[in-house]
C-alpha cells in the first residue's frame, strides 16, 4: 500500500482487511466468514455502532438476514451488504456529532 493513498482508499482498505481478518478459506475456496466468527467480528468491531452485538440472538438474526444464499457463511458480497446497510445510519450519526461539536464551541 502506497503512503499517498486518499482517506477513502484507506477506508476501503480497512474494510477489506477487516473482512480478511475474520474470513477463512484457501486459494481454491473463496474466503467466507463463519457464523461464529461473524458474531465475533460484530461484537469486537461494531459494538459502538450496532446495538445488541453481544446479544447472540440479535446477532444470529442479523447473520440470517445477511446470508442471502443461506449457506451459513458470510461471503464478501454479503459482508458488503452489511456495510452498505449501516453506512446510512452511521452517516446520520457522524453528522449529528459534527453538528453537536459545532454547537458546543
Ligand atoms: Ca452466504
Amino acid at each position: 500500500m502506497s503512503g499517498d493513498s486518499s482517506e477513502l482508499e484507506w477506508a476501503l482498505h480497512v474494510l477489506v482487511k477487516n473482512y480478511d481478518k475474520y474470513a477463512s478459506g484457501c486459494c481454491k475456496k473463496p474466503r467466507r466468514i463463519s457464523k461464529k466468527d461473524f458474531r465475533k467480528m460484530l461484537s469486537r468491531e461494531l459494538n459502538h455502532m450496532l446495538t445488541d452485538t453481544g446479544n447472540k440472538r440479535a446477532a444470529d438474526k442479523l447473520i440470517c438476514d445477511l446470508d442471502e444464499n443461506k449457506d451459513g457463511h458470510i461471503s464478501f458480497e454479503e459482508y458488503w451488504t452489511l456495510i452498505g446497510g449501516i453506512a446510512s445510519p452511521i452517516a446520520c450519526l457522524i453528522r449529528q456529532q459534527e453538528h453537536g461539536t459545532k454547537f458546543t464551541k
